[in-house]
């Protein structure tokens, strides 16, 4: 998926205002923020540089109690995030952000309000910069573990793989083909290899740019028991804010980024409307750099340490069955990891770039303008004659993907897939 799409910042916001019991204890009853607390004079020296008086005033307010005043701050380096595109955003407004969102989490903590700071810490999270991750993440694990406790109390039981997981094949009574791009799976597949070594990955697949399968390397994976569990996910990460997408894809018109707790996210997956015009897919997000929890359930393959280079980003990949990314190609090295439920991938190679008609625009530039679920052959009389290996990535495989391969992607069922992006020393430079 293109790059600038999903650096734009997310849009909006919706607020959960349930209250939450207090903490017991009074030595529970703060937020502590050793990081903002040492660094808070020279930060906002900063950022008074960069025009921002008002916001320092705001936050000191904020600091001595007055709420209204934290909301205003944030309220401030938000607007600063959404003045231009993502990355022409100064840097400091995005610790900005962060020291706001602490403020705003420490008072609704303060008034019980356990929810309300989680979803300040979130955006802090999502939207922030790196100098207070520590503190964001390490109020994020209090809060969480406060409300795990609470909630379980009273909310035991949940649902297994066998109860919430949709099938779109079992659903709609459909032969898979059926659902898929014209001319799926009758020609070549894309090879799979059991247990590939990591020379025989570096010799046959690495170094020519040749697509692979590894059908058995993620049978360790805490993930591969946990994340079909309904239940653990809502327990671990049910009030955590996620940013998702909705809409057909990220191409279409309908499309839109929300902002809605795990939960709500898991309702939609299990009850929503699936139609494509609702379709919310939580997609390409640094879901594990925002909750350590889930992170601790994934383990980089070792093929990404391969070429020497350095890892670029991990991406969550979870929604119904039915999402679609659109005909696109990325920069780097990338194992697609299946993790629940399966998809079908079509991957065209980097040298028919120019006969894949990529949009002019430079921001859509990685994009086809060819919809491959509905092809217009007079716009685009080319595409059919194009040769395409394809393949169903099934629960449990990963798939590597070399850089600027072309890929389309259907989820068939629900599916969690992980992405690994990392570049080869032929691209240290990144972006
Ligand atoms: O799984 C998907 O929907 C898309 C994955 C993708 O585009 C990627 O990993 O680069």
């Amino acid at each position: 998926m293109p790059l600038p799409v999903t650096t734009t910042p997310p849009l909006s916001l919706d607020t959960n205002r349930r209250r939450s019991p207090p903490m017991s204890t009074s030595s529970d009853a703060t937020l502590e923020t050793p990081i903002l607390d040492s660094k808070l004079p020279t930060l906002l020296h900063r950022i008074t540089e960069e025009g921002g008086y008002t916001f320092a005033s705001m936050v000191t307010r904020a600091a001595a109690g007055d709420t209204r005043a934290a909301e205003a701050a944030k309220e401030m380096a938000w607007e600063q995030l959404h003045s231009g595109p993502w990355h022409s955003v100064v840097p400091i407004w995005r610790d900005a952000y962060s020291i706001a969102c602490l403020h705003v989490a420490k008072h609704h903590f303060s008034s019980g309000e356990f929810k309300l700071a989680l979803r300040a810490l979130d955006m802090g999270l999502i939207m922030g910069g790196s100098t207070l991750r520590d503190d964001l993440n390490s109020c994020t694990r209090k809060i969480s573990a406060a409300l795990r406790g609470n909630e379980l109390s009273f909310n035991g039981g949940g649902l297994q793989k066998g109860e919430w997981y949709r099938d779109f094949n079992l659903a709609e009574s459909t032969r898979v083909v059926e659902l898929l791009p014209v001319k799926s799976l009758s020609g070549e597949t894309v090879e799979k290899k059991c247990g590939l070594s990591l020379e025989g990955f570096l010799q046959h697949h690495f170094v020519p740019g040749s697509p692979v399968i590894i059908s058995d390397s993620m049978n360790h994976w805490p993930a591969k028991s946990r994340w079909s569990d309904m239940n653990y996910l809502k327990k671990v990460v049910g009030f955590r804010t996620v940013p998702v997408e909705v809409g057909k894809n990220y191409l279409s018109q309908d499309w839109k980024q929300e902002l809605i707790t795990f939960s709500e996210f898991l309702e939609r997956i299990q009850y929503g409307d699936s139609s494509s015009g609702n379709m919310t897919y939580l997609a390409q997000h640094q879901l594990f750099d925002q909750i350590q929890e889930l992170k601790q359930d994934i383990i980089t393959p070792d093929y990404c340490f391969a070429g020497g280079g350095e890892m670029r980003s991990v991406n969550a990949w979870f929604g119904p069955p039915g999402t679609v990314t659109p005909l696109h190609h990325d920069p780097h090295h990338n194992i697609l990891a299946q993790v629940v439920g399966k998809k079908y991938i079509r991957l065209y190679p980097a040298s028919l770039s120019d006969e894949l008609y990529p949009h002019a625009e430079s921001m859509l530039s990685n994009s086809s303008q060819v919809d491959l679920d509905n092809i217009n052959e007079e716009e685009f009389p080319k595409m059919s004659d194009l040769t395409f290996v394809d393949c169903i990535l099934e629960e449990g495989e990963m798939l590597y993907i070399p850089p600027k391969w072309w890929h389309y992607v259907r989820s068939l069922t629900t599916s969690f897939s992980v992405s690994f992006w990392w570049s080869g020393e032929e691209n240290s430079s990144g972006f």
